[in-house]
């Protein structure tokens, strides 16, 4: 498993200060012992806090670090699909999901790859072991808690935390899904993708994970996002049943 290539892919929008310190830690920890190559790619949509300009400079003597910038902020799941891309092109064995808030911790690398070796998609679960969650307002709490136990009764997908963006799939998933139809793009892209995986037959599993809230810059949940959450559910059931997913 050594010759094994992995990439991290970190959408950012006005992240300049965080996505300095989340690179720094991700290098902190050795995973020598599952991987050859561990690179980062930042999928900037344009940021107007200049998030792209800190990458590059860190970029500047480092090929770890790999920036994609788009025009326009077009939503997590449009960034993650072009990251995505990026990673099956260039052929890297494992593709990771972070964000770059800290609120993902990188000391759980080890146990993600660990996992992934008997499995195709590993989600990093703040549901398995009670409620591992930081310093959320309770409100934040309970939509994140009833609506994954909502998308789970829906679509009966056997996964306690659908919406964490805290995951690695092998790239052999990516492969098979048809990314260009995939729609969702707030937090619902996360339901989205496991529901796609679940469905193709692949094996996935939770490893278990301490969620921490954000401490710097603003978080970009909303109402909308919330929305767009409670109706896909009923609409990949729905696919699914035509067999159009
Ligand atoms: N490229 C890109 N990245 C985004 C977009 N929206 C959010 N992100 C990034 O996606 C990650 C998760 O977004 P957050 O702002 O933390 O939103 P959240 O995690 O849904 O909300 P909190 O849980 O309150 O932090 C962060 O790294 C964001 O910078 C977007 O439209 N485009
Ligand atoms: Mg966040």
């Amino acid at each position: 498993m050594k010759d094994k290539r992995a990439l991290i892919v970190i959408p950012t929008y006005n992240e300049r200060d965080t996505i300095p310190l989340i690179i720094g830690k991700i290098y902190s920890y050795d995973l020598a012992l599952y991987i050859s190559t561990l690179h980062i790619l930042v999928v900037d949509d344009n940021s107007p806090d200049g998030t792209a300009e800190v990458v590059k400079h860190m970029q500047a003597g480092d090929p770890r670090i790999h920036l994609l910038e788009r025009a326009e902020k077009q939503g997590l799941g449009k960034a993650y699909v072009a990251g995505f891309g990026f990673a099956l092109e260039r052929n890297y064995d494992y593709v990771f999901e972070m964000d770059a808030d800290l609120s993902h911790d990188p000391v759980y690398l080890k146990d993600f790859f660990e996992k992934i070796q008997d499995h195709d998609l590993v989600i990093g679960s703040r549901y398995v072991k009670g409620v591992n969650v930081i310093n959320w307002p309770l409100s934040r709490l309970l939509i994140s808690y009833f609506g994954n136990m909502y998308a789970r009764i829906v679509t009966g997908i056997p996964v306690r935390d659908a919406t964490s963006g805290f995951k690695c799939f092998r790239a052999e998933v990516l492969r098979a899904i048809d990314l260009s139809r995939v729609s969702a793009s707030g937090y619902s892209f996360q339901i989205e993708m496991n529901y796609r995986v679940w469905k193709l037959g692949f094996k996935l599993c939770e490893t278990s994970i301490i969620f921490y809230d954000r401490t710097i810059g603003s978080s970009k949940m909303s109402a909308n996002i919330v929305k767009e959450g409670l109706l896909l559910v009923w609409k990949l059931k729905i696919k699914h049943f035509f067999g159009r997913l």
